[in-house]
């Protein structure tokens, strides 16, 4: 290791628990074997990967009141709750390998409280081609991955609100949404009415990569922890065919490249997420490898860096 310098701690969630497609699981291991690790070190990171976090299979039942798995959804979250908060405080940025999405409820839970005994301003980016924002009274489909941002914003269901030690991890002005094009009907009305600030791809075709991104980051300073939560089905499914909810239309390549290196200049980037690869679904592992490249941006490599 070296001294001053900064430590990513690699964390996998291996479960599709909040989904009802199946493959999310073996995401870390294909980010793994897309070397990810290596990347991070290559690029003169400390790193450590503390491997694959524990918990139960996916019972692949119906939902209940709304939620499918919830038991088993919680159980996931507390453990990447726990080790999310273990590696803030030991000072080290948190990366979670997921598994789908609603692995963000832990990670974004722990992140918020972190935020609030160390006094910094959380700014979260959503990069997703889906808002997840229904609960378990608007979710046509019950899973919970497409729930996190509710219940972080104190709406969903009641055993996954308030781990951040408030009511609300989150207020809907903490969080930016980039690359959106699948809302559902009942989502569109919470958006309304909190006022998100969703950059759909309409915004992102008649304002581009570039002004969106100033617009997103103009609030961020140095007192500001930044987390990213990158969904992969964020991209076209074109490049990143391993998802189990692809959208067509997403962000071109090089679009989305831009969108990590301004987030990269900041030098505020102190946490992420990366999830909903599923490699069952994958060609050659083509979507570990591409989200491995953009999160080498991410992290300050760009063209010219040295
Ligand atoms: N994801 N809006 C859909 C649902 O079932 O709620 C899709 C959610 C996808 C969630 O990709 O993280
Ligand atoms: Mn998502
Ligand atoms: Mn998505
Ligand atoms: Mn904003």
């Amino acid at each position: 290791t070296i001294a001053g310098m900064k430590t990513v701690s690699l964390i996998g969630a291996p479960t599709d628990v909040g989904a009802s497609v199946r493959g999310a699981g073996m995401g870390p291991d294909a980010l793994r074997v897309a070397g990810l690790f290596e990347m991070l070190r290559d690029h003169r990171f400390n790193v450590i990967d503390h491997g694959n976090l524990a918990g139960p299979p996916t019972p692949w039942t119906e939902p209940k009141g709304g939620v499918r798995h919830l038991e088993e959804v919680v159980a996931w979250n507390r453990a990447v709750f726990d080790r999310v908060a273990a590696v803030l405080a030991a000072g080290q940025t948190p990366l979670l390998m997921g598994g789908d999405h609603c692995l963000a409820i832990g990670s974004i839970s722990a992140i918020a409280r972190h935020c609030r005994y160390a006094k910094k301003k959380l700014r979260v980016i959503w990069l997703d081609a889906h808002t997840d924002v229904n609960n378990e009274t608007i979710s046509p489909s019950g899973n919970v991955h497409g729930m996190p941002v509710s219940c972080l914003l104190g709406y969903g269901p009641k055993p996954l609100i308030g781990w951040s030690g408030q009511p609300a991890a989150l207020t809907p002005e903490d969080i930016d949404f980039i690359g959106i094009r699948s809302v559902d009907n009942d989502e569109k009305q919470t958006i309304r009415r909190l006022g998100l600030q969703v950059f759909d791809m309409r915004h992102l075709d008649e304002h581009g990569m570039r002004n969106t991104m100033i617009e997103v980051l103009q609030d961020v300073d140095d007192d500001t922890h930044l987390h990213v939560s990158f969904d992969l089905d964020c991209l076209d499914p074109a490049d990143a065919p391993g998802v189990g909810t692809g959208v067509r239309g997403g962000p071109t390549y090089r679009e989305m490249q831009l969108c990590m290196e301004m987030i990269a200049d900041t030098g505020r980037l102190s946490s992420l997420d990366v999830v909903e690869i599923n490699p069952a679904l994958d060609v050659r592992n083509r979507t570990a490898e591409l989200a491995v490249e953009f999160i080498a941006s991410l992290f300050g490599a760009s063209t010219l860096a040295r």
